[in-house]
C-alpha cells in the first residue's frame, strides 16, 4: 500500500486526532496544512523555502496540467516530482472541482464532464478513467477520485442524484487505478448539507475500502456554523484507521475546528492567494499592509513570528513593495502565510498531545479574532 496512516493518539479533551502518514516520499506529521501548487508551483515559492518552513506535502491539480503543459510533458519529465524537483510529497485533486468551478459551458453526463478550456476554448472532456490516467502519469502520492461537488444551495434531488454519480464514478476511479502501491486513491464523500444524502454517500464510499477519505462539497458558500455540522455528523462515518482530508480549508478558525471534528489533512489557496495582494495572517489577526498606517511601520509584520521575512523586513519595507507592485513583496507575504498556517498546526499538533486543544482554540481565537469572533 502507498500510504499508511499511523494514529498515534486521540486529544482527550477534544476528539482529534494526532497521526502519521507515510508515503513514498516522506512521512508527514498529522493534522497537517497542505500548501497549494496548483500548476506545479506553489506561487512565489521555491522547493527549497517550502521545506525550509517545514512542508512536508503540496497539492496539484490534475485539470490545470491537463490543460497545460500536458500530461504527457510531466511524465515524461519523471511526474510532477521530477517535473518541479519537489522530493517530498505531493497530493492531486481530480479535477472534478476545478471543471465547475473554472471552464466553460460544461455539461455532466453519467460518463463524464465535457467542458471548454478556460485556456484556449478548446472542447476536452475528463471522465473518472481519464482523470486517473493523468494522474497516474503526473505521479503523486495521493490521488483522488472523480467527484462532483454540488454548489450551494441545492436542492435534494439534484444533490442525491450527484452523490449517487460520484458513488458509481469512485468505483470507476478504483477499476481504473493502475499504480495502486505507489499512489494512495482516496476517495470523496459529497452529499451537500443533507445528513441523509452524507451517511448514503460515506457508507457507499467506505465500502470501496479506499486507503483515505475526503469530505467534499464544503466551503462552497454555506455557513461556517453549517459547514461544523456537517463535520461533526460525517467523520464519524470515516475509519478511524484511516487519514480524513477536508478539501478546500484553510482559514485559521476551519482548520482548527475541523481538527476537533476529526479531519487529518487540509489544503487552501487562501493564505498564497490572500499573500498576494498583501494581505497577512499574524498572530493578531490580519494585517492589510498596503493601509497607510503601515508607512512608517518600522517592527516586523508579526512581532511573535520567526519566518524569514519578520526575521529581516518592516511592515513599512513590506507595504512599499506591495504598493509598488514588486515581486519580492509578494514572495515576503507569501512566506509568512505559509509559515504561520504551518507553525499554527504545528501548534495545534503539540496541544493535541497535551490533550488542550480546545484551550488552545479559545487562546488562538481570542487573540486572532478578538472580539470579531
Ligand atoms: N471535490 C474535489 N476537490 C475539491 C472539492 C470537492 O468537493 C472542494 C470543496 N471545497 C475543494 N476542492 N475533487
Ligand atoms: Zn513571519
Amino acid at each position: 500500500m502507498a500510504v499508511k496512516y499511523e494514529l498515534i493518539k486521540v486529544c482527550k479533551q477534544s476528539g482529534a486526532r494526532l497521526g502519521r502518514l507515510h508515503t513514498p516520499h516522506g512521512t508527514i506529521d498529522t493534522p497537517v496544512f497542505m500548501p497549494v501548487g496548483t500548476q506545479a508551483t506553489v506561487k512565489a515559492m521555491s522547493p527549497e523555502e517550502l521545506k525550509e518552513m517545514g512542508a512536508g506535502i503540496i497539492l496539484g491539480n490534475t485539470y490545470h496540467l491537463f490543460l497545460r503543459p500536458g500530461y504527457d510533458i510531466v511524465r515524461e519529465a519523471g511526474g510532477l516530482h521530477g517535473f518541479m524537483n519537489w522530493d517530498r510529497a505531493i497530493l492531486t485533486d481530480s479535477g472534478g472541482f476545478q471543471v465547475f468551478s473554472l471552464s466553460d459551458l460544461r455539461e455532466i453526463t453519467e460518463e463524464g464532464v465535457s467542458f471548454r478550456s478556460h485556456l484556449s476554448g478548446e472542447k476536452l472532456f475528463i471522465s473518472p478513467e481519464k482523470s486517473i490516467e493523468i494522474q497516474n502519469a503526473l505521479g503523486a502520492d495521493i490521488i483522488m477520485a472523480f467527484d462532483e461537488c454540488p454548489p450551494y444551495p441545492a436542492d435534494r434531488e439534484y444533490v442525491r442524484a450527484s452523490t449517487e454519480r460520484t458513488a458509481r464514478w469512485a468505483e470507476r476511479c478504483l477499476k481504473a487505478h493502475q499504480r495502486p502501491d505507489e499512489q494512495a486513491l482516496f476517495g470523496i464523500v459529497q452529499g451537500g448539507m443533507y445528513q441523509d444524502l452524507r451517511e448514503e454517500s460515506a457508507r457507499q464510499l467506505t465500502a470501496l475500502d479506499f486507503p483515505g477519505y475526503a469530505v467534499g462539497g464544503l466551503s462552497v458558500g454555506e455557513p461556517k456554523d453549517l459547514m461544523y455540522e456537517v463535520l461533526e455528523y460525517t467523520t464519524p462515518l470515516l475509519p478511524a484507521d484511516k487519514p480524513r482530508y477536508l478539501m478546500g480549508v484553510g482559514s485559521p478558525d476551519a482548520l482548527i475546528e475541523g481538527v476537533i471534528r476529526g479531519i487529518d489533512m487540509f489544503d487552501c489557496v487562501l493564505p498564497t492567494r490572500i499573500a498576494r495582494n498583501g494581505t497577512t495572517m499574524t498572530s493578531q489577526g490580519r494585517i492589510v499592509i498596503r493601509n497607510a498606517k503601515y508607512a512608517r511601520d518600522f517592527t516586523p509584520l508579526d512581532p511573535e513570528c520567526d519566518c524569514y521575512t519578520c526575521r529581516n523586513y518592516t511592515r513599512a519595507y513590506l507595504r512599499h513593495l506591495i504598493k509598488a507592485d514588486e515581486i519580492f513583496g509578494l514572495r515576503l507575504t507569501t512566506y509568512h502565510n505559509l509559515y504561520f498556517l504551518l507553525n499554527m498546526m504545528k501548534q495545534v499538533r503539540q496541544a493535541i498531545a497535551e490533550d488542550r486543544l480546545l484551550d488552545f482554540r479559545d487562546a488562538f481565537f481570542e487573540k486572532y479574532y478578538g472580539a470579531n469572533q
